[in-house]
């Protein structure tokens, strides 16, 4: 793709859309065809806060590519807050599946009492519009689905971040309302992402959900001061060559990282750096197989220059003969 050069600055890629704010850019080849699920961006006047109180997102819009490079389109409202009958306020990073002739969005809201849960709506269309399950997924929590479909058929959620997508409430497993804190102290064990096994109706999990270990070359566990290291938010899971890998945001370090193991419950081995900062304080992505090829679709804020506003891109993602991934400079 050629590099853009808005406000003289290089960037590796240009925007996706220019008509509307769009991030979180979940990727899926469905039929086919490619689609992105990203999060719809607008100003709210919210002021802006580590606790994300800036992102108050309220519909989503699907797109669609003819090819990478190619033509976009923009599918208009998908899903609409005011259409899910237990959501508070701010849709967040959602994803998608396709199983059994039907496409199922999932997405992090906080209910009528501001705690982020999950949700599913369904549609017989990848671009919607999608009907909202009237409840949220039990047992569900924290932001950031990735739904990644194992080659054996079998379906999984990985989700969680913290800060202000509040899994360190989670920490003992159960809802703690009085846990205001960002995270552990710096000298005690990261949080990890939590995983689900779904269900076959794929509205609900088959299992309790599981914290997923991510560990250093030394094969311990990192630290929450090890921001460099450490699972943020914005987990994606994707296989190959039989290797499962597991990449994530580092959230106030701005890197995406990634880790690989040998099942899609981990645990997952640090490699190394996938994408150095962009621009903004977000990062989050997904990597997806077109034709053959391996991209990477994730988000800057080239075109706002603010935070919450933020634009899709999509870039290739270059393997080395190891297996491991080039680093990308965005
Ligand atoms: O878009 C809102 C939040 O910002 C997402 O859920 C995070 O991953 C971060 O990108």
């Amino acid at each position: 793709m050629a590099p853009s050069t808005t406000t003289n600055r290089k960037y590796l890629a240009k925007p996706l859309i220019e008509n509307i704010y769009t991030a979180d850019p979940s990727a899926h080849v469905f039929n086919g065809k490619i689609y992105v699920y990203p999060s719809h961006d607008i100003e709210t006047g919210m002021p802006e806060n580590d606790n994300g109180d800036h992102f108050a997102m309220r519909d989503y819009h699907i797109l669609s590519l003819d090819s990478i490079g190619g033509k976009v389109t923009d599918h208009g409202v998908a899903l609409d807050i005011k259409d899910i009958p237990w959501a508070g306020r701010q849709l967040w990073a959602p994803d998608a599946a396709f199983k059994n002739g039907t496409y199922y969005l999932y997405f992090p809201v906080k209910d009528k009492q501001d705690v982020f849960r999950m949700g599913v709506a369904t549609s017989a269309s990848p671009t919607g519009p999608f009907k909202a399950q009237p409840q949220p997924i039990p047992g569900s929590l924290s932001i950031d689905p990735a739904v990644f479909t194992d080659t054996d058929g079998q379906t999984y959620m990985y989700m969680g971040g913290i800060w202000g997508g509040q899994l360190q409430r989670w920490a003992t497993g159960k809802y703690d309302a009085a846990n205001k804190t960002q995270e552990p102290a710096a000298n005690e064990p990261a949080l990890g992402p939590r995983v689900a096994r779904l269900n076959s109706d794929m509205l609900r999990f088959a299992e309790p959900v599981k914290e997923v270990k991510i560990v250093g070359q030394d094969g311990k566990p990192f630290l929450s001061g090890d921001n460099k290291h450490r699972f943020f938010e914005g987990g994606w899971l994707h296989k190959y060559n039989g290797k499962y890998y597991f990449s994530y945001s580092t959230g106030d370090t701005h890197l995406l990282v990634y880790a690989t193991g040998d099942s899609p419950y981990g645990p997952f081995t640090y490699q190394g750096v996938l994408m150095n900062p962009v621009e903004g304080w977000t990062t989050h992505h997904s990597i997806v197989e077109v034709d053959g090829k391996w991209y990477i679709f994730y988000h800057d804020t080239e075109l706002s220059g603010k935070t919450w506003l933020r634009n899709v891109k999509v870039t290739e993602l270059k393997r080395r003969p190891d297996g491991g991934i080039e680093t990308i400079n965005p």
